[in-house]
């Protein structure tokens, strides 16, 4: 038996927690057994280093540290979470996996494509997410929503410069591989994006019921 797995992704501020949790109940309203979880984080030891990739500090954290431990984390989380989910059939709804870190620490930081493919192969294997939905937004429509919930995490107070990298990596990656992506123009109110959500929920009803 083999679930679903579907990744959200996008810049900052783009809705993928507020849209996780609407699809999820659309779902759970079709009888689907939903796991809703995120990265960096899932379990307590991933929420862990979740605390150490996201709190300012004043050692700086070194590009390639932080590349460990994002994926340190999602060793775990496959483990514990995400392939025991699957193997029983669930649907796992994800906000962010390994497209954040082509986009976060390839995009913005600058890391090589390859480094993380070897990385992204050590601890995944062959497994890649089924459907990625990638909401998509300006880089100053997302930072302000962000900036509107108050104290900024490491990640935030990067430059504009950083999130427009970020950004582009993730379209690049979306153009290269229409069978996986979708994009979502998450620039738009949330009843618009959620209409469009609408429009693409038999497609993953489809995938899931197979
Ligand atoms: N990271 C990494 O570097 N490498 C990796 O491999 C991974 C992650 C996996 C934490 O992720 C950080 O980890 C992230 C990248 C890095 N960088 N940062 N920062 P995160 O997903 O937890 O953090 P986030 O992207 O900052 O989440 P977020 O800002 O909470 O964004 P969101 O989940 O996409 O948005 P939201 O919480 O649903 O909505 C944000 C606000 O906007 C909220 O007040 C909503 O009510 C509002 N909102 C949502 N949609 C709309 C619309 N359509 N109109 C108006 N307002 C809206």
């Amino acid at each position: 038996m083999t679930g679903l797995f579907i990744t959200l992704e996008g810049p900052e501020g783009a809705g993928k927690s507020t849209n996780r949790e609407y699809l999820a109940q659309r779902l759970r309203d079709r009888g689907l057994d939903v796991v809703l979880t995120r990265e960096p984080g899932g379990t307590p030891l991933a929420e862990s280093i979740r605390e150490l990739l996201l709190a300012p500090a004043d050692e700086p954290m070194n590009s390639d540290t932080e590349l460990l431990l994002v994926f340190a984390a999602r060793a775990q989380h496959l483990a514990q979470v995400i392939r025991p989910a699957l193997a029983r059939g669930a649907v796992v709804l994800c906000d962010r996996f390994t497209d954040a870190t082509y986009a976060y620490q390839g995009g913005g930081r600058g890391l090589s494509t390859q480094r993380i493919e070897q990385l992204e192969s050590f601890v995944q294997g062959e497994m890649r997410p089924d459907l990625t939905l990638i909401f998509d937004l300006p880089v100053e429509v997302g930072l302000s929503r962000a900036a509107a919930r108050g104290r900024l995490d490491r990640f935030e107070q990067e430059g504009l410069e950083f999130f427009e990298a970020v950004r582009s990596t993730y379209l690049s990656r979306a153009r290269d591989d229409l069978q996986r992506y979708r994009i979502v123009d998450a620039s738009q109110s949330l009843t618009a994006v959620q209409q469009d959500l609408e429009e693409l929920l038999p497609e993953v009803l489809e995938r899931a019921l197979g």
